[in-house]
């Protein structure tokens, strides 16, 4: 197989750990803190996790550890949407096993969590982690999105450990994905199983974080590639003058991903959602926020701008939010609907939304409420990633600078262009700071293991310092934990982190979108680059670097 030049030099990238941790396996042990507690729904939570409820947070310190040298059998998952560096984090876990021992053996799930359900493995050798290092993507073994739910799913996951005489599985996931490795983790000890369970945090969305878990990996490299994409079309948009670009930003729910480019590029206009949903913004006070600032830049004759949407904006504003959890629940009822052709989908909706939900359904453009139907996603959700809501706006954005113009309050040309980045970033290569931080992730849940924790999820902290500064350790998941109403029902669930409106990234964005909306401030962050100074090659997302100043 031809690869590029690129990867061929990157395999040779000696991804780097904490100065605590990089030494011999057998002088780091394991310091226990004091007991814990979750973050809400203490008494409930405790008689769910009846064996892992409350562990104490783990540390590394310098000490004599003759379990590091244990002969393993470890397996690996990868849950969820691709994020870069995961081939990293499997590489950590597989060094530090085979520094433990050479004969401990590393084994991969294949297509996600369905993989140790149903019993599919390979093994993972030298020669193919060799060909995967530094590398993006999920390729080596692939990923998926099933939930391990049912009692014959848990029994069958639990078979499936027997059979392989597994000491540990490693689930790298996001905020669900970890939930499930909880579970997982109580479902084998309640049932006399020795298999540990280790979490590890991913997402390109950043929603996995919180005091112990700075920040999810994949994050920084998705980011930045976005951050690249817009700076480009900035700079384009710039020298033409002559485009209005929207461009939607991968996130789902939380809009950190959209946040930190805007910190990167500095936009004309970007919404928030979180912003949104607190401050109650209506759909006809986003496209006057866009429109006020197409009107003041074509006075100046500046009739170009970009604007930057997060891809879950449709459910923070109120009337949309209504609309979609309307339509969900009448998906919800309907057993058949899936197979019912467009326009019968069309006609039951509209035949059972209510009357102001109607309303709205009915001004939307018909692509844009076609997307709306489409289906949901495993936990009933509609798919945020497949609604244009960027051209959305932009119709709604053409219909009022029409009426402003009949009102001579507007005197320009309005050519808008739409973009969605979401996949060009979620399988790049990763960034010197994703390579790192997931070989450290990968090489922390080894080393959990091998101190013989279960429950836990691999942290690694102080990430706006250099990475041998960083601090490495193990949280218990249900510290995390709360309970949440899904589908009718309170569930033991890791919080969300949703961007903080109170936080210093949102507030130093919000302190200056309003000189951007005028004047043309952009910013051109170029390409994740690998080599050179460190103050280009090594440095950390701004919403980390202000999150810790
Ligand atoms: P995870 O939460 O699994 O990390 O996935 C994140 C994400 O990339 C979202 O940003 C996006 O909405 C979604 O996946 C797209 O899902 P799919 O890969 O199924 O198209």
């Amino acid at each position: 197989m031809e690869i590029s030049t690129l990867q061929k030099i990157r395999y040779n990238y000696y991804a780097k750990l904490p100065d605590e941790i990089s030494g011999n396996v057998s002088g780091i042990s394991i310091k226990l803190g004091e007991p814990t507690e979750s973050l809400a729904d203490r008494a409930e939570l405790k008689e769910l996790f009846k064996h892992t409820y409350g562990k104490p947070v783990a540390c590394f310190v310098p000490g004599k550890n003759e379990a590091s040298s244990r002969q393993l059998n470890v397996g690996v998952i990868l849950s969820g949407g691709q994020a870069p560096g995961g081939h990293n984090v499997i590489a950590g876990i597989f060094d530090g096993l085979k520094k433990g021992n050479s004969e401990s053996r590393l084994f991969g799930f294949l297509g996600g969590p369905a993989g140790l359900i149903e019993g599919k493995h390979t093994e993972i050798t030298a020669s193919i982690i060799n060909r995967h290092r530094n590398t993006g993507g999920f390729d080596i073994i692939g990923s998926g999105r099933t939930k391990i739910e049912t009692p014959e799913q848990f029994a069958a996951s639990l078979e499936t450990a027997k059979k392989m005489n597994l000491d540990a599985v490693v689930i790298i996931g996001g905020d669900d994905s970890n939930t499930n490795a909880a579970l997982l983790a109580e479902y084998f000890l309640a049932n006399g199983m020795k298999t540990q369970v280790i979490g590890c945090p991913k997402t390109i969305d950043g929603d996995l974080k919180n005091e112990f878990i700075e920040a999810s990996f994949g994050f920084d490299t998705a980011v930045k590639t976005y951050s690249e994409l817009i700076g480009n079309i900035m700079r384009d948009a710039n020298s033409a003058k002559k485009y209005w670009h929207f461009i939607r930003l991968m996130g789902r729910t939380a809009s950190h991903i959209t946040l930190e480019a805007a910190l990167q590029t500095h936009p004309n206009v970007c919404f928030i959602s979180e912003e949104v949903a607190g401050r109650g913004t209506s759909l006809t006070e986003i496209v006057n926020t866009i429109c006020d600032s197409i009107v003041k830049r074509a006075a100046a004759g500046d009739n170009f701008g970009v604007a930057l949407v997060p891809e879950g904006l449709v459910e923070f504003v109120p009337e949309m939010k209504a609309l979609i959890s309307e339509i969900n629940e009448i998906v919800a009822r309907d057993d058949s609907f899936e197979a019912q052709t467009p326009e019968t989908k069309r006609e039951r909706v509209c035949g059972a939304l209510s009357a102001a939900a109607k309303e709205t359904f009915e001004s939307l453009p018909e692509d844009i409420a076609g997307q709306l139907l489409r289906e949901r996603d495993p936990h009933g959700n509609v798919q945020v990633s497949l609604i244009e809501t960027e051209k959305l706006l932009v119709h709604l954005a053409k219909k009022r600078l029409a009426a402003l113009k009949k009102e001579g309050k507007y005197n320009g040309k309005f050519s808008p262009l739409t973009h969605f980045f979401g996949y060009e970033g979620r399988a790049a290569a990763p960034s010197n700071f994703d390579a790192d931080y997931c070989y450290s992730l990968g090489f922390t849940a080894f080393l959990l293991i091998a101190g013989g924790l279960t429950g836990y999820i691999s942290s690694v902290r102080n990430l706006s310092k250099s990475a041998g500064e960083w601090v490495a350790g193990g949280i218990p998941l249900t510290m995390m934990m709360n309970l949440e109403r899904r589908h009718g029902s309170s569930k033991p669930v890791i919080k969300k982190a949703l961007v903080d409106l109170d936080g210093k990234p949102f507030k130093t964005f919000a302190a200056s979108r309003s000189l951007w909306a005028e004047k043309t401030s952009f910013v051109y962050p170029g390409a994740i680059q690998y080599f050179g100074p460190p103050e280009v090659c090594d440095v950390c997302t701004i919403t980390l670097k202000l999150e810790h100043e």
